[in-house]
């Protein structure tokens, strides 16, 4: 329970009055290790997403990290982002809108994970990622119990829309390492999403603001929106 004071500095630092009980980990450890239902990724609600974890995607021995395997792909240009001023910002369909700094998000569980990255241009990596979990996040936030979907904006102008089932998902993470190494920003710093559920191009880098809605817009995903699949699960 050593992370108890921080768990409640970081409900001070970000002015939360109310506590949902997904926030204590202890509650949240303990169904975390069973492994789900059937996955009904569009039709869930989200009290049950959140409290009957997905089937886990199995990991990686770290001894088959591929440093050299993982491309930069970055279609427009490498933001500049100030990590002291930096913002996330989670709103939308919510009752706990959020703005957090990263000390802030720092204070939520950390966790590490070694899966493969698969991007559709034909290559693949297999690299370990370390953040907080999109689930933590989406709870602090208390989402509205219609939330179906996620938006997230990147600083380069990127964006991309998830289903929440998927941005829930116990492996899927707004990472800021890299192979055990703080993130370089090529590769998405301060924030970028990891899962092993997805193709690349659904995890976005430089994540600046995560949206939660109950309904897709006519906007999908900067390559969805081209014509690429907008599941693109793996
Ligand atoms: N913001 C942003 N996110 C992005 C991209 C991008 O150009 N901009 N490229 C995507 C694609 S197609 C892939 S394969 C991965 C690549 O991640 P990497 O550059 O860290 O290898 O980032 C994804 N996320
Ligand atoms: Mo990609």
């Amino acid at each position: 329970m050593h992370q108890l004071p921080s768990r409640r500095r970081f409900l001070e630092l970000s002015g939360f009055s109310s506590l949902s009980l997904l926030l204590g980990g202890c509650a949240l450890s303990l169904v975390e290790g069973v492994v789900g239902k059937t996955f009904e990724p569009l039709n869930q609600s989200v009290e049950t997403l959140l409290f009957n974890p997905q089937k886990l995607i199995p990991e990686f021995p770290e001894s088959e990290i591929e440093p050299e395997a993982l491309i930069v792909n970055t279609y427009r240009f490498t933001p500049v982002i100030d990590p002291l001023t930096f913002r996330l910002i989670i709103d939308g369909e919510v009752d706990n809108p959020l703005s957090l700094s990263l000390a802030e998000i720092q204070q939520l569980p950390h966790h590490t994970m070694t899966i493969r990255h698969v991007c559709v241009e034909g290559w693949a990596a297999i690299v370990q990622w370390g953040g907080v979990r999109m689930r933590d996040l989406v709870s602090l936030a208390q989402p509205k119990s219609d939330v179906r979907y996620a938006y997230f904006e990147s600083a380069d102008g990127y964006y991309e829309s998830w289903d929440l089932a998927s941005a829930v998902h116990p492996q899927t993470l707004l990472a800021n390492q890299k192979n055990g190494e703080a993130l370089p920003i090529e590769n998405g710093a301060p924030l970028r999403l990891a899962s092993p559920i997805k193709l690349g191009y659904k995890q976005s880098k430089w994540v600046t603001r995560i949206t939660l809605v109950n309904q897709l817009r006519r906007s999908q995903g900067y390559w969805e929106d081209q014509g690429y699949e907008w599941y693109a699960g793996l």
